[in-house]
C-alpha cells in the first residue's frame, strides 16, 4: 500500500491528509500526524475527498455545444482550438476586452498563475476571481493600513490568545479547525467573544455574544475607540513608534460618542462598555475576521476599524494577537498574489516600472507581453456582457450562475455570450446550463501544485491516483488553449506546474511575500512553509509557526502602519416600510460547501441535509405571522426578485432578520448589486425584503 501526503481542497485551512492507495484506489485517507495546522485532526469534507474517485466521471472529452443545442464530444485538440479560434475571432470583431475570464481561489497556484499569463497577458483582456466575492475587501484594508495584502498571524495565535475575538465569523461551522485550535487554548481565563446580529453556532460556544444591528459594525468599533481613547487605554510607545495618523484618528472618532454607538448597534450602554472593558484587560488580545465584515457596502473600512483597535492598544506582531482576517477558499493566499490580476505576479503593481522589468526578466520576454493594468472587476464584467460587450467568457473552479450576487443578473448574461467555457469538475453544476463549451477537468486528488493557506503557509497538492485516458489537469487545459493560440515562446517555462512554481518564486524576490528560498521538492512530505521564506534566509525562519510585524515595521514606505477611516456611511439600501426586514445569508453545515456541487462527495451530509432551499425565522416573528415549522414563505427582495423557502423556527436569528445558507440557488436570487466602495466586494449579508405565507 502506498501513502500519498497532499492537501485538502476545500477550505482555507489546507489540512494535509494521508492517502492510502492500492491498485490506484484510495483504500483510506487520515489526516496528516504532526502537520502544524491539523495535527492528525480534519473535518467530514476532507476526510470524504476519496468520494471523489466515484462521484468525478472518468475519462471524460470536451464538449461543443451544436447549431441545434444539443452537445457533441470532441477531442482535447479540437476543444482547444475551437476555444483558441473562437477567442481570437471575437476579439478581431469587438475588440480586445470583448473576452473575459474569472477565475478562482480554488485551483493550484499554478493553475491561476497560467489562466493569468494567457488572458492578461498574452490576449491582454480581464480576468477577475470569485476571490472578489469573499478576500477583496481584506486585500484592500491590508494594502491600505500595512502597506501589503500581509496576515501577519500563524494559527498558533489562536492557542496563547487570552481574548479572542470573532467578528463576522462563524469558525464552528466555516473553519472547524480554527475552533479546534480555540478549544486547544489553555490559558487561564481565556475569553471568546463573538459579534455576530445571528446567534450563531459560534456565538452559541462563547463567552460573550454581541448581537449588534446589522451592518452597525462600523459604528461600534468607532465608538469603541473612542472610549479605548478617553479612558486612556492605549499602547502609547507602539502608536508612538510604529503608527501614523494616530492624531486625527483621535480627533475623528470624538463624535462616536456612546450615545450614538448605543443608538446605531442597538446594543446597550453596558454592553459596549463591558467590550471596552475586556479589551482593556485583556494582556493578548486577538481579533478574527471574515465575511460578516468583507461583506458589506463599507467593508474595507469596517475591516480597518478592527485593525485601528489592535494597533491602539499595541496588540499586534505579538504571540495570541493580530487583527486577523481570515481566509475562506483553499488557495485565495495564493489568488490574491499569484493570480495577475488586481496585482502583478508576486504582489506589485502592473505599473511598476521596477516589478515589470523583473517580470519580463523572469519570463524571458519583453515588457510588451504583459498585462497592462488590473482587471476590471467581477461586477465589471458581468455588467459588460449584459451591456453587450464582453462576447466571451471562460470560467473555471467557480459556479457563478449560484454564487454571484443578484444571480439573474448571471443568467441573463450567460445567454448572450457567443463563446462560454466552462471548466469544472462536474458537468451538471448551474454555471454548464448555457455553456457552449464544457472542459471537463480531474479533480484534486489526480493534480499536483501548490496551496497557501490562511496563515501564508504554503503546502504540497501531489496526485494520489494516477489518471485515465484523456484525463487532463486544469493546467494542462490552459496550456492546451495557450499553444493553439500560438503563443509559443511566451509559454517557455511554463510547461509543467514545477516549471510554473520556479517562474512565481523567482517573481516573489525580494517582495513581502518572497518564496525564494522554498523549493518544489521541499513541499513534499513537508509541515508546509510560511512566506515569507527567502533564499539564503532559512536559517532565521527555521520556526515552524512565524508571524509578521513582531518588530513592528509594517511594509508602508515609512514602515508605519496606517489608521485608516472615514465617517460612517448612510447605509445606500436601508429598509423601508415595503422591505422592513434584513436577509442575512452565509454557510448553513460544516458538511456543505458553496454551491453544493460537492455535497455528493461527502454522502453523509448529503444524506441529512434539506433538498430543497431553506431559511431561519425567529419565533416571536413565525407566530405573529401564523408561519409554523416546514411552512413555506415567499420572500420578495428590494432588488425585484422574489424565491421560495421553507421555514425553519428558531430563536438564533433577530426579530426582523432572516438568514438563509448559500447553498441553494433561491439565496442569491434576492441579493442587491451593491459592492464596497474600495473593493467591489458584494455587499451579501444585508439585503431588505419582505414575506408572505405561502398557503398551500
Ligand atoms: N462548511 C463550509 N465551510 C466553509 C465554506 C462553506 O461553503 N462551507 N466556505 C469557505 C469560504 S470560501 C469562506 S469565505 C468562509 C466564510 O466563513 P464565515 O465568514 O465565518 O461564514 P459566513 O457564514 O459567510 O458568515 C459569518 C457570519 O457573518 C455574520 N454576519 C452577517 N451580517 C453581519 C454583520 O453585519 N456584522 C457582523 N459582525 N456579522 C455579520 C453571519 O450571521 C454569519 O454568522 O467559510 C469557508 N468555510
Ligand atoms: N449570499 C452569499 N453569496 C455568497 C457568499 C455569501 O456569504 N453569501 N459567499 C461568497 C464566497 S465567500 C465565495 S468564496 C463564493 C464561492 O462561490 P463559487 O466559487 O462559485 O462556489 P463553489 O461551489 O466553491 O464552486 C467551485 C466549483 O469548482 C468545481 N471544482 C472543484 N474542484 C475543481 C477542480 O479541480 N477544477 C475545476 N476546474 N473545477 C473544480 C466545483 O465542482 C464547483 O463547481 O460564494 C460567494 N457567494
Ligand atoms: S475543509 Fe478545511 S477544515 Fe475541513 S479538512 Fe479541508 S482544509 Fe481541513
Ligand atoms: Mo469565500
Amino acid at each position: 500500500m502506498k501513502k500519498v501526503q497532499s492537501t485538502c481542497n476545500y477550505c482555507a485551512i489546507d489540512c494535509n491528509l494521508d492517502f492510502y492507495v492500492e491498485d490506484n484506489r484510495i483504500v483510506k485517507v487520515v489526516p496528516t500526524k504532526g502537520y502544524p495546522v491539523n495535527d492528525g485532526f480534519s473535518c467530514i469534507k476532507g476526510l470524504s475527498l476519496d468520494k471523489q474517485q466515484k462521484t468525478v466521471k472518468p475519462n471524460s472529452l470536451p464538449k461543443i455545444r451544436q447549431e441545434d443545442g444539443s452537445f457533441k464530444e470532441v477531442s482535447w485538440d479540437e476543444g482547444f482550438k475551437h476555444v483558441a479560434d473562437k477567442l481570437k475571432e471575437l476579439q478581431a470583431k469587438y475588440g480586445t476586452e470583448s473576452v473575459a475570464g474569472i477565475s478562482t481561489g480554488q485551483l493550484t497556484l499554478e493553475e491561476f498563475a497560467l489562466f493569468g499569463h494567457v488572458m492578461r497577458d498574452h490576449l491582454k483582456t480581464n480576468v477577475d476571481g470569485n476571490t472578489r466575492l469573499c478576500m477583496a475587501t481584506a486585500v484592500v484594508a491590508h494594502k491600505q493600513s500595512y502597506g501589503f495584502d500581509a496576515p501577519g498571524y500563524t494559527l498558533n495565535d489562536l492557542e496563547l490568545s487570552d481574548t479572542i475575538v470573532f467578528i463576522g465569523a462563524n469558525p464552528v461551522v466555516a473553519h472547524p479547525i480554527v475552533w479546534g485550535r480555540v478549544l486547544n487554548n489553555k490559558v487561564p481565563g481565556r475569553k471568546v467573544i463573538v459579534v455576530d446580529p445571528r446567534k450563531s453556532e459560534t456565538a452559541m460556544n462563547a463567552d460573550h455574544w454581541y448581537g449588534l444591528k446589522h451592518r452597525s459594525d462600523l459604528l461600534l468599533f468607532y465608538t469603541i475607540a473612542n472610549q479605548l481613547i478617553e479612558k486612556d487605554y492605549l499602547d502609547h510607545k507602539f502608536i508612538e513608534e510604529h503608527t501614523e495618523k494616530f492624531e486625527d484618528f483621535k480627533e475623528f472618532v470624538k463624535a462616536y460618542t456612546l450615545e450614538r454607538g448605543v443608538e446605531g448597534t442597538g446594543l446597550s450602554k453596558e454592553q459596549i462598555l463591558e467590550f471596552v472593558e475586556l479589551i482593556h484587560s485583556g494582556k493578548k488580545v486577538s481579533f478574527w475576521w471574515t465575511m460578516g465584515v468583507n461583506q458589506g457596502y463599507e467593508a474595507v473600512r469596517t475591516a480597518q476599524s478592527i485593525i485601528n483597535i489592535a494597533l491602539m492598544t499595541g496588540n499586534i506582531g505579538k504571540p495570541g494577537t493580530g487583527a486577523n482576517s481570515i481566509t475562506g477558499q483553499c488557495n485565495a493566499m495564493a489568488s490574491r498574489a499569484y493570480s495577475n490580476t488586481a496585482v502583478f505576479y508576486g504582489g506589485g503593481d502592473f505599473t511598476n516600472p521596477a516589478r515589470r522589468a523583473r517580470i519580463a526578466e523572469v519570463f524571458g520576454t519583453d515588457e510588451s507581453k504583459l498585462a497592462e493594468k488590473p482587471t476590471k472587476t467581477y461586477n465589471q464584467i458581468i455588467e459588460g456582457i449584459n451591456a453587450g460587450e464582453i462576447k466571451g467568457l471562460w470560467i473555471l473552479c467557480t459556479n457563478p450562475r449560484h454564487s454571484w450576487t443578484n444571480n439573474e443578473t448571471f443568467a441573463s448574461a450567460a445567454k448572450k455570450l457567443e463563446l462560454f467555457v466552462v471548466q469544472d469538475i462536474y458537468d451538471t453544476i448551474e454555471s454548464a446550463e448555457d455553456c457552449t463549451v464544457y472542459f471537463p477537468v480531474v479533480p484534486g486528488i489526480k493534480k499536483e501544485g501548490t496551496y497557501i493557506n490562511l496563515e501564508r503557509r504554503l503546502s504540497a497538492m501531489r496526485p494520489v491516483l494516477e489518471r485515465g485516458e484523456n484525463e487532463i489537469s486544469d493546467y494542462e487545459a490552459i496550456l492546451g488553449v495557450g499553444k493553439a493560440l500560438g503563443m509559443g515562446d511566451e509559454l517557455k517555462g511554463w510547461e509543467t506546474p514545477r516549471d510554473c512554481f520556479n517562474l512565481m518564486r523567482e517573481c516573489s524576490r525580494n517582495m513581502p511575500c518572497d518564496i525564494t528560498g522554498i523549493t518544489w521538492e521541499m513541499l513534499e512530505n513537508s509541515h508546509g512553509i510560511q512566506w515569507p521564506y527567502p533564499e539564503g534566509k532559512e536559517e532565521e525562519n527555521k520556526e515552524e509557526q512565524r508571524r509578521l510585524y513582531s518588530d513592528g515595521k509594517f511594509f508602508t514606505p515609512s514602515k508605519k502602519a496606517n489608521f485608516m477611516f472615514e465617517d460612517v456611511r448612510e447605509n445606500p439600501l436601508p429598509t423601508t416600510e415595503e422591505f422592513p426586514m434584513v436577509l442575512n445569508t452565509g454557510r448553513g453545515s460544516v458538511g456543505q460547501w458553496h454551491t453544493q456541487s460537492r455535497t455528493k462527495e461527502v454522502k453523509f451530509v448529503e444524506d441529512v441535509s434539506a433538498k430543497k432551499a431553506y431559511i431561519y425565522m425567529n419565533t416571536k416573528m413565525a407566530e405573529e405571522n401564523g408561519v409554523q415549522e416546514m411552512d413555506q414563505i415567499r420572500v420578495y427582495s428590494v432588488n425585484g426578485q422574489d424565491a421560495v423557502f421553507h421555514v425553519k423556527v428558531t430563536d438564533n436569528v433577530q426579530y426582523k432578520e432572516l438568514y438563509a445558507p448559500i447553498h441553494y440557488i433561491e439565496c442569491n436570487k434576492l441579493t442587491p448589486s451593491l459592492y464596497d466602495t474600495y473593493s467591489k466586494e458584494p455587499s451579501y449579508k444585508a439585503t431588505p425584503i419582505r414575506f408572505e405565507k405561502v398557503e398551500e
